[in-house]
């Protein structure tokens, strides 16, 4: 087309954030299309088996990821862009390993079907809906592959950027049950898990239950804080309650359409995701729990203090998912 022009960079952020492209900057007739209406974003996840923390003493699993991380990257986009998303399964893994986007409307038998080692796979969506979104691996057995540790979020952000009041902090919780034995399906089908994380580690965020943990959430009175929170399950549903606070907001699936108010808890079922915004009018302390309380008294906790003196760089930048 006369007078178009289009370039596409892909920006890859440090904390394993894989974030919007600065892209397609097209000029029509000497009119600029601004970058939110045409807008590629490249995201290439990799799953790799490797070892990953288990606890806050050090201790570590043989676990399947994205990335070599669990949770996996976050993936941010803006409703409407168009997503080039391609899988890689690292030549030296043993499994197959797939993708299923719930932020995706696709093709079940072959852009979420498994490939083998060695193997790569594309396939493009535009995300039409905002919101937060699980994404998994779902090959065989489904129960397993996310056990161990294949599982992240995916964000996207209203187009309109005035759709949700905005936020001060964001911070991204993926819960999950960890079994004793990675290898042992059949205590996965019989839902024996032992332990409850938020973001692959028990008690991560929470230095009152375990003497190791190092690191709390973090905002200052009268700051909005976000949560996008996944229940990657595999079994159990989640009843996502702030201690010592109401939830402001709930946005199920994190749509700015779906808004409920004034809530003490919102149930994630496996498999859901939704943003939950809370706002203190004091310094203080909140416990982010499951109610469930074997979810909770394994692991299911997570600190968020409320500080005049708080972290500027807490729930900004690479400290969204802060591991
Ligand atoms: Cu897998």
């Amino acid at each position: 087309m006369k007078g178009r022009k289009i370039s596409m960079t892909t920006v890859r952020l440090r904390n394993g954030v894989i974030a919007g492209s600065v892209a397609a900057v097209m000029m029509l007739a000497g009119a600029a299309i601004t970058a939110a209406q045409a807008k590629t974003v490249k995201i290439e996840l990799v799953a790799k088996e490797v070892t990953v923390p288990l606890d806050n003493q050090g201790n570590t699993v043989a676990a399947w990821t994205f990335n070599g991380q669990v949770p996996g990257p976050i993936i941010r986009a803006t409703e409407g862009d168009t997503i080039e998303f391609t899988l890689k399964n690292d030549a030296a893994n043993k499994k197959s390993h797939s993708i299923d986007m719930h932020s995706a409307r696709s093709d079940v038998l072959t852009d979420f079907a498994s490939i083998k080692p060695g193997e790569t796979k594309t396939f493009s969506y535009v995300p039409e809906h905002p919101g937060v979104f699980f994404y998994h691996c779902g090959s065989d057995p489904m129960i397993q592959h996310i056990a161990r540790g294949m599982f992240g979020v995916v964000i996207i952000d209203p187009k309109d950027p005035n759709a949700m009041p905005k936020a001060d902090r964001e911070y991204v919780l993926i819960e999950h049950q960890i079994f004793e034995n990675p290898e042992d399906v059949d205590s996965m089908m019989a839902n024996k898990w032992k332990r409850n994380a938020f973001n692959a580690v028990p008690f991560q965020y929470d230095p009152v239950h375990d003497e190791h943990a190092t690191q709390t959430l973090e905002a200052k009175p009268g700051e909005r804080v976000r949560i996008y929170m996944v229940n990657a399950g595999p079994n159990e549903f989640s009843g996502f309650h702030p201690i010592a606070g109401i939830w402001d907001r709930i946005y199920p699936s994190g749509n700015p359409k779906n808004v409920m108010v004034g809530m003490q808890n919102y149930t994630l079922a496996p498999g859901d995701a939704a943003t939950f915004d809370l706002i203190s009018p004091k310094e203080g302390a909140y416990a982010l729990v499951n109610h469930s309380m074997r979810a909770a008294l394994t692991g299911g906790i997570a600190i968020l203090m409320i500080s005049d003196k708080a972290d500027p760089s807490m729930g900004r930048g690479d400290k969204i998912l802060v591991r």
